[in-house]
């Protein structure tokens, strides 16, 4: 296999969003021919659930401009819907990949949750747009190596070690691996399930290469390349909507809401820096996975509970005179408050991974940053309004 035409052209789906773009520019910073895809439905569901991100961002198109205009560097940007097959098959055919990294998903657990018109949309969206990037890898490029961002929460809170991918399982005297089981907590969850069946299936029966990367929930603001200039930043939502947990608490931590602790706070997940994200699809794109395999990283750097997330804002907010209050609230969500945790995660560490903690100093860091833009902030966009019952 050639490992450099591999390497070389990524196609990246979903590039508008939080994770998206950053990646765009961190590729074309390393010398990759970089092609963004996005049909902003993320921008298109603020604006219909009226949700302002903390801070507001010029378009793909447009930062893509501001990007060249300060690196010299090219992000070829297409804008369409990846559920439409003729337009994914355009962009194959004029952009040619080596490697996709497919984002463009509906992200949202409430979201999935709220009825069954944004439930039909995750499944269709989240299903289809997997299905046809499949069938366009085999149809264009069967050498194209595809990385997913799957999700931890496919695995929910066994009460046994979470393997990374796979279960080998004794059975009557005899073994088999399968991937390891799933059970996922809103419908969000059981999308990215059903995708990574879905991958798993076609490697089995086309011989295509994916690697699935089941990333815990992510924070932070900054990457190298955005260069502290804000017109290069990531869309950054704090809502109960979009906004992950540590992304909320932190904007509530400077506008004095009581941190929003959903019932006993107990509940456990693998978090990391959104810069450690751009740092594993870097690893999974360089180092490809051999053709009909499906690789699965478990992707996370550390694990906290909710509470210690809380306690953790509260403290480094205190130290910069901040008066930070938590609250535990009624849980409008169906999981497990106290339970057994334990993912493996080795394999993007084999393969370099240097992660990023979460020091007292990179909480100041992001808290000093989100109190710039304090005044943006919509104290009535922060209370969960979904119910999973
Ligand atoms: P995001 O909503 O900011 O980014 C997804 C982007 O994809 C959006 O810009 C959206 O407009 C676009 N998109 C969605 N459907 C599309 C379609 N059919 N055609 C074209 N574009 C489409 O979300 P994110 O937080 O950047 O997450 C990206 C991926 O990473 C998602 O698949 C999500 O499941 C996964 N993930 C995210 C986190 C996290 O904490 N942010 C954690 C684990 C996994
Ligand atoms: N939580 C609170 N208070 C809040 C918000 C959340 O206690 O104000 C709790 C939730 O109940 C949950 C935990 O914090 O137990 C994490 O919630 P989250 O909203 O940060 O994460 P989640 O809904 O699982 O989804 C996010 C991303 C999703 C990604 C997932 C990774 O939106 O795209 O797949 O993190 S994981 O959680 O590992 O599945």
């Amino acid at each position: 296999m050639d490992k450099g035409a591999i390497m070389k052209r990524i196609l990246v789906f979903g590039a508008d969003g939080y994770l998206g773009w950053p990646t765009c520019m961190h590729f074309a910073s390393k010398g990759f021919e970089v092609c963004a895809v996005d049909n902003y439905f993320r921008r298109r569901a603020c604006l219909e659930l009226d949700i302002k991100p903390l801070i507001e961002v010029p378009s793909l198109v447009e930062r893509s401009k501001i990007f060249r205009e300060k690196t010299g560097l090219e992000i070829k940007t297409y804008i369409g819907d990846i559920c439409d097959y003729a337009f994914l098959s355009k962009v194959f055919k004029s952009f040619k990949p080596n490697t996709v990294v497919h984002y463009a998903e509906q992200p949202s657990a409430p979201y999935s949750m709220m009825n069954r018109e944004k439930a039909v949309f995750t499944l269709t969206n989240n299903l289809v747009s997997t299905f046809n990037i499949i069938h366009a890898v085999k149809e264009f490029n069967p050498h194209c190596h595809i990385i997913k961002l799957g999700t931890m929460g496919v695995y929910g809170t066994p009460n046994i070690n979470i393997e990374e991918g796979y279960l080998e399982v004794e059975h009557k005297g005899r073994k088999h691996t399968f991937l390891y089981p799933k059970t996922p907590g809103s419908l969000y969850h059981l999308t990215k399930s059903q995708d990574g069946d879905m991958l798993y299936f076609y490697c089995r029966m086309w011989d295509i290469r994916v690697t699935d990367l089941n990333q815990g929930p992510v924070y932070g603001i900054i990457t190298d390349e955005m260069q502290n200039d804000e017109r290069l930043f990531s869309i950054f939502n704090y809502d109960d909507i979009f906004g992950t947990v540590l992304n909320r608490f932190m904007v509530q931590a400077i506008t004095g809401y009581p941190l929003t602790v959903y019932g006993k706070g107990g509940q456990t997940r693998g978090y990391l820096n959104i810069k450690d994200t751009i740092a594993c699809v870097d690893l999974a794109a360089n180092n490809p996975v051999d053709k009909g395999k499906y690789r699965i990283f478990n992707q996370v750097v550390e694990i906290f509970t909710v509470n210690e997330l809380a306690e953790k804002v509260q403290r480094v907010g205190n130290q910069l005179g901040l008066n930070v209050k938590i609250n535990s609230i009624k849980n409008p969500r169906r999981e497990a408050e106290e339970h057994y945790y334990n993912p493996i995660y080795t394999g993007l560490k084999e393969l370099g991974l240097n992660p990023h903690l979460l020091t007292d100093d990179v909480l100041a860091e992001m808290l000093e940053l989100c109190i710039k833009y304090k005044k943006r902030v919509n104290n009535e966009a922060i209370l969960p309004k979904v119910l999973w019952g």
